[in-house]
């Protein structure tokens, strides 16, 4: 029986009069697989239900931040309690210390952090203090890493930019981007190259270790090394935005998985627990640089939100105490994209996937997908019918080929067979 849809479809159609597009960030609209966005009205642990009733296993978790599953007692406790006492004062409170000690302590680089309300702001307030720091104006990114949309990083990214096919975006005058490199990623002589013509005029490279943002797409084997000995030898600082993978991929996030010591991390997602939290953090050589201490300005009313600090406090908390958490997430999501790729094969459909712990991607692409320009290669059309198919069967999967899935310690060994079995069937359906 064909999935009911007429509730979310009065909601998105009141909403369209209302927000453009009807959705308050791009993606959510579904343009790229053909049908009418989700509302969702309740989440539990790695389900989820829509406005017409209608129940999935969700692999988005809030696009990362849900590791412990949708409504996850600890951290609803923790908000509770939080609220009662109030949930905002725009003045410090003693929470922000005990999640900024839980985080420094993740990341052996870092000795300071501070507390912003989002990814953007802490990717956007990251660049300028290696601005600050360094005192030189270019930045290198890479081509379909997207590190949130303030102005100079949204050439040529990758999530919401990339699934709409547009190069970056109206409004951004030119000469706010004349400073950023956009380079391929996974690309060493690239690198060397830009470096070469640009020696010492580098303020930072900002890279997702893991891209999550192009689909997921992990680092060849010695890039990042490459990537740390070539910023350090021109005293450029390296940012690894770990908004996606930092307290994902492991407690310490990539840095921790391929060993390498950023200068700053940047941060969101998961040490907000599902509250709107970002930070960014370095050594207090670099941090001190910052208002009030140093001249590089950045501040914020929601920053150090009580409500997100008792959130990333439960979460982070709930990790550090259950570590083993990390292999049994890799296991199961190891498990379903396997399983997943081989109903793709027996059904002779082009796909191939990429994974690192609990983030992956299948892409409709022959493959490797190494970068943006292989990324690119997908069809896009293929990923729609199957997107579509899997709805219909009770699967729901970021709505775009260049947004990575997540899965959760809430999954279970069922929802991973109730997915392999969908995907038998939706494969059906790629092909027609
Ligand atoms: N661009 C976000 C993920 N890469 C999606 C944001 C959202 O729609 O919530």
């Amino acid at each position: 029986m064909a999935r009911k849809t007429e509730q979310s479809r009065k909601l998105q159609k009141r909403a369209e009069q209302l927000i453009p597009g009807g959705v308050n960030s791009p993606v959510r609209a579904f343009g790229s697989v053909g049908c009418d966005p989700l509302f969702i009205v309740r989440g539990q642990g790695s389900h989820i239900w829509d406005a017409d009733g209608n129940e999935y296993v969700d692999y988005i978790g809030s696009w990362g931040p849900l590791i412990l599953g949708h409504a996850a007692p600890t951290v609803i406790e923790a908000v509770i309690e939080a609220a009662r006492n109030g949930t905002s004062f725009g003045a410090s409170t003693p929470a922000e210390a005990d999640l900024a000690e839980l985080v420094i302590s993740a990341f052996p680089h870092m000795q300071k952090v501070r507390f912003v309300s989002s990814g953007t702001e802490a990717t956007m307030s990251a660049i300028r203090l290696a601005r600050g720091y360094t005192k030189r104006k270019y930045i290198v990114k890479f081509e379909g890493c997207y590190h949130g949309h303030s102005d100079a990083l949204l050439v040529k990214a990758g999530s919401g930019v990339a699934t709409l096919g547009i190069p970056g975006s109206a409004g951004v005058p030119e000469e706010f981007t004349q400073f950023t490199l956009a380079l391929p990623y996974n690309d060493i002589c690239a690198l060397d190259q830009t470096f070469e013509k640009f020696k010492h005029q580098i303020a930072c490279v900002i890279v997702e270790p893991v891209v999550g943002n192009m689909g997921c797409v992990p680092p060849a084997r010695g890039y990042l090394e490459a990537l740390r000995a070539i910023t350090a030898h021109d005293k450029t600082l390296l940012i690894f935005d770990e908004v996606m993978t930092g307290f994902r991929l492991a407690y310490g996030g990539a840095q921790e998985i391929y060993a390498i010591k950023p200068d700053i991390t940047t941060m969101g997602k998961i040490i907000g627990g599902g509250l709107p939290v970002g930070a960014y953090g370095a050594s207090s050589e670099i941090m001190d640089l910052v208002a009030p201490l140093g001249p590089v300005y950045q501040a914020g009313t929601l920053s150090g939100n009580p409500l997100a600090m008792a959130a990333g406090y439960a979460t982070l908390s709930y990790l550090r105490e259950h570590k083993d958490v990390y292999s049994k997430l890799d296991k199961l999501a190891g498990e379903v994209v396997a399983g997943v790729a081989a109903a793709a094969k027996d059904a002779g459909v082009i796909m191939c996937h990429n994974r690192v712990g609990s983030m992956f991607t299948w892409f409709f692409a022959a493959g490797p997908v190494t970068d943006w320009t292989s990324a690119e290669k997908s069809d896009t059309e293929a990923f729609g019918r199957f997107f579509r198919a899997m709805l219909e069967n009770g699967i729901y999967l970021p709505p775009s080929q260049y947004e990575a899935a997540f899965m959760g310690a809430a999954h279970t060994k069922q929802d991973v067979q109730q997915t392999i079995a969908a995907a038998k069937q939706a494969f059906a359906a790629v092909h027609a």
